[in-house]
């Protein structure tokens, strides 16, 4: 099985050399789908992993715009449409300046496998640019998203592609891109999603990532007769899906103790609920990447250059970006007691990291599982768009926590291992991919 791994491996580095996110991204999946497909012949002889490996469509573009000096800048803009088997492409747009292809075909390759896990009709897709919005003006981001969307917008389409936030990209550049968009079709559709209330958003979006990754981390906990109340958790960052982890954990009883930036991290022993949770909104609008000001505000210690994983936590949710816990966090937490980790962010734990969590038998899921709820979200926009109807938060939230319970129940389905540990990696990658795979198969090589 090794030797079959590692020269499927050999093969997909070949073709994308120099991209290593991606290939970390598609090395996981490998490992737990190549032995399924070996398990279950339907699914051998057809080449489906090494087709979803390849986008269907990459796009590349020149993004020009001008700053508030006058000065002609120039971006680099991208969109991978990776795999539209089950619907119409679908996935966010990252603002980072970290932004490259290797970044985005990890994201979009991810992407695919949880849009599928969610049980509604999306493919996968993501994209965005090399722009760091950080110290630009309000004016020079709205130049900047005009300009973004003057290319992007022939290439998308609410029954082609339909876009959404991701880092960097929140309700105002969702706002800016979808006006150029408009413009351009003389079209009010539902093109993107995570627009605001008054212009067909849904209620609910800016915080269906974080509140999904705590439903989803209540599951795990209640499947070992255990729960969120009293539980002290560890998040990262301060961006739209710790906001949203951090409302939902404090409104359940649960005392989040850290929150970090690029910076380094603040512990707030009494637990960030109330306004401190308002503050968090107000650090992420100031366009700064620190999260010292909040150590400042409230009074408590600030731990600069440190991740939070030096923290004693019985829970840890990583919710900043790609590959920020290593394996040296990974055993600090595991010595210091930790129970369950839950990924908010795309691939936060470094390869290394879960293999350690899993050896000690830690309750481990993958963002693709457990950060799905943003995404089945944007789902629930596209069919309130489609209707021309606006659900109720209720409605939403109801819809959201059932789709966080089947998510978790297909993770168990496919990934509970005899001695009953659930192997949420396998389960996710092997749930996602059937459904992918069954209608590739159903629809022939295209
Ligand atoms: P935001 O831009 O709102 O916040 C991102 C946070 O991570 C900020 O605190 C940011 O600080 C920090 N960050 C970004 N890059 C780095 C870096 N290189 N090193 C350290 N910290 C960094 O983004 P979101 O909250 O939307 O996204 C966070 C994660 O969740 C990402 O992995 C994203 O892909 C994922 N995700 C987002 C969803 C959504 O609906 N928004 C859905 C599912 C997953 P700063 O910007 O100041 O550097
Ligand atoms: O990573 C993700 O799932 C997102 N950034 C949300 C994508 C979406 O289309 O809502």
């Amino acid at each position: 099985m090794q030797k079959l791994i590692h020269e499927f491996m050999v093969e997909v580095e070949k073709r994308n050399p120099n991209e290593p996110e991606f290939l970390q991204a598609v090395k996981e999946v490998g490992e737990t789908i190549i032995p399924y497909i070996q398990e279950k012949k339907i699914y051998s002889g057809h080449n489906l992993l090494l087709r979803m490996t390849e986008p269907e469509r990459t796009i590349i573009f020149r993004v020009p715009w001008v700053d508030d000096k006058g000065r002609i800048q120039v971006n680099r803009g991208y969109r991978i449409q990776m795999n539209s088997a089950i619907g119409p492409y679908k996935g966010g747009l990252r603002f980072h300046p970290s932004v490259n292809l290797s970044i985005l075909k990890f994201l979009a390759f991810e992407q695919t496998f949880k849009n599928a896990l969610t049980t509604l009709p999306m493919g996968g897709a993501k994209g965005g640019s090399d722009f760091d919005p950080r110290g630009k003006s309000d004016d020079e981001i709205m130049r900047f998203c005009h300009a973004f969307m003057s290319e992007l917008y022939r290439h998308i389409g609410p029954n082609t592609d339909v876009p959404a936030g991701d880092i960097g990209v929140g309700a105002r550049e969702i706002g800016y891109m979808f006006g150029m968009y408009k413009k351009l079709h003389n079209d009010f559709t539902g093109v993107i999603t995570g627009k605001g209330m008054s212009w067909g958003g849904s209620l609910l979006r800016p915080q269906a990532t974080g509140f999904g990754a705590v439903y989803f981390l209540k599951a795990m906990l209640e499947s070992k007769g255990e729960d969120i109340k009293g539980k002290r958790i560890a998040v990262s960052g301060f961006g739209n899906v710790a906001w949203g982890a951090v409302t939902k954990a404090a409104e359940l009883g649960a005392k989040v103790v850290t929150l970090s930036g690029p910076d380094g991290h603040i512990y707030d022993e009494d637990g960030i609920s109330g306004k401190k949770i308002d503050f968090m909104l107000e650090l992420r609008a100031s366009n700064n990447d620190v999260v010292k000001p909040y150590a400042e505000k409230f009074g408590v210690p600030y731990f600069e250059g440190k991740s939070p994983w030096m923290q004693k936590v019985d829970i840890a949710m990583p919710c900043a970006t790609q590959n920020e816990l290593n394996l040296d966090d990974a055993k600090n937490l595991v010595q210091n007691g930790v129970k369950c980790v839950v990924e908010g962010a795309n691939m936060p734990v470094m390869p290394d990291a879960i293999a350690w969590f899993q050896k000690h038998k830690i309750l481990f899921s993958p963002g693709k599982a457990s950060n799905a709820g943003g995404v089945a979200t944007s789902g629930l926009e596209m069919s309130q768009n489609s209707l021309r109807i606006e659900w109720s938060a209720e409605e939403v939230d109801r819809i959201l926590t059932k789709i966080m319970g089947d998510i978790h129940d297909s993770c168990v389905k496919f990934g509970a291992r005899e001695d009953g540990y659930v192997d949420y990696v396998r389960g996710a990658n092997i749930a996602g991919f059937v459904k992918v795979a069954d209608a590739m198969l159903a629809q022939g090589v295209v």
